[in-house]
């Protein structure tokens, strides 16, 4: 760009990406090439050498994925971006790159299910130690730092129970102790929240979600300083190689040109619904960020624009009960993952935290009666009569 757009819903269209440079194409052209050929031997020696820049080989860089890349770490305030085959792809090059046999992790008291389970693998296989911690206090968190943690790993909003954690305090006490912050920004995206911006050193995402937006790609990204990322670029992505595909690049370029109206919708779309929701006789408890009632309220306020698409809400009665609603709902779709223009609502104890030991599941709030809803972007009348005329059912 020639010049820098001001706004976000400019930059998540431009940033990244000259059509002067590409023969005028307006959308980006997608370079769907595994090499690049060199003008010489010289050339390619330079090249391997990082002592000419281009692109070499599409494990280690693709133009259309470069564009991706920069729009990502623009939008999120960062030095580098860097694009992952899944969200998993990213955590784990993240948490691989940072930690050494026998280092330590303080995360947050509740993770995605397979985050929970790559930090057991690192457990089992490195004697890589992790401690949860509700992060509410800046004691707290000091109380479990030893001296070979290595990081800190946050999810906020935390996948599905919706509490949220302070980010500005966990990067005040990451500082104390010189040790980074790794965010795990999906529920959010840098629409919502910028933890780079509260003192936080490198965001993850499953861009399957809202940066996707639209179901049809599993992706993964990492933003952060130049000199980690390109560390991590040369090393646990270039050589574990869990890279992203350029046509999902292409489709992930698509989808976050309307992620500023789509949060829009997908935050009015949660509100009405939660209202409506939480007054239900069927409805035990329910947990929306953005609502005032919500414990961690004064978080949201201090960090996040608005509360975003996800709502949990826990079904007076027992397990059967929450699968008996699942089960009653007409048009609203029965399925894991979220941030798609399709309303999604699933189980958590039985599906994306199903790996997670029950007793963990516990402690981190997930009961069996809790389901999880990504509101999408239909009419929120019509979601509100499907969830309605299933909960009146139980
Ligand atoms: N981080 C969070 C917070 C997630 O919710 C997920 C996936 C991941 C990382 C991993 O990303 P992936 O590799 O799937 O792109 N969460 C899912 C969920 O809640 N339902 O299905 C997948």
């Amino acid at each position: 760009m020639t010049k820098e757009p001001k706004h976000f819903e400019a930059a998540v269209i431009h940033e990244g990406y000259d059509s002067k440079e590409m023969l005028g194409s307006l959308t980006t052209p997608l370079f769907q090439t595994s090499t690049y050929t060199f003008d010489s031997a010289q050339q390619g020696e330079r090249r391997f050498a990082g002592e000419e820049e281009g692109y070499v080989y599409s494990r280690i860089g693709n133009p259309t994925v470069t564009v991706l890349e920069e729009r990502i770490s623009a939008l999120e305030n960062g030095e580098r971006g860097l694009a992952f085959g899944s969200g998993m792809a990213a955590v784990s090059a993240v948490l691989i790159a940072l930690t050494k046999a026998d280092d330590h992790i303080v995360c947050s008291s509740g993770l995605y299910g397979c985050t929970f389970g790559l930090l057991s693998m690192l457990q089992e296989k490195y004697n890589i130690a992790h401690d949860f911690s509700a992060m509410e206090s800046k004691e707290e968190i000091r109380s479990l730092i030893k001296p070979e943690t290595s990081l800190i790993y946050v999810e906020t909003p935390i996948n599905p129970t919706m509490k949220l954690i302070d980010l500005q305090l966990v990067a005040e006490v990451a500082k104390e102790y010189g040790i980074l912050v790794v965010v795990d920004n999906t529920f959010s995206t840098p629409y919502l929240q910028r933890p780079l911006e509260l003192g936080c050193d490198v965001v993850v995402h499953s861009a399957t979600k809202y940066i996707g937006g639209h179901g049809d790609v599993v992706a993964g990204l990492v933003v952060g300083k130049k000199d980690f990322l390109d560390s991590v670029a040369m090393t646990t992505q270039k050589d574990i190689g869990g890279i992203m595909s350029p046509f999902d690049a292409w489709l992930l370029i698509r989808g976050l040109k309307t992620l500023a109206i789509r949060l829009d919708r997908h935050c009015d779309n949660a509100e009405k619904v939660f209202e409506k929701l939480r007054k239900h006789p069927k409805v035990a408890n329910a947990y929306y960020p953005g609502d005032m009632r919500h414990p961690d309220y004064p978080i949201k306020e201090k960090q996040m624009k608005r509360g975003g698409g996800l709502i949990s809400f826990e079904i007076e009665g027992t397990k059967a009960d929450a699968q008996e609603m699942l089960n009653k709902l007409s048009f609203l779709k029965l399925a894991v993952s979220l941030g798609d223009a399709e309303t999604l609502i699933q189980h958590p104890a039985t599906m994306t935290h199903a790996v997670v030991p029950e007793e963990s599941r516990k402690k981190m709030g997930i009961t069996n009666q809790l389901i999880r809803l990504s509101v999408g972007l239909e009419a929120w009348e019509d979601i509100w009569a499907d969830l309605e005329q299933a909960l009146d059912q139980v």
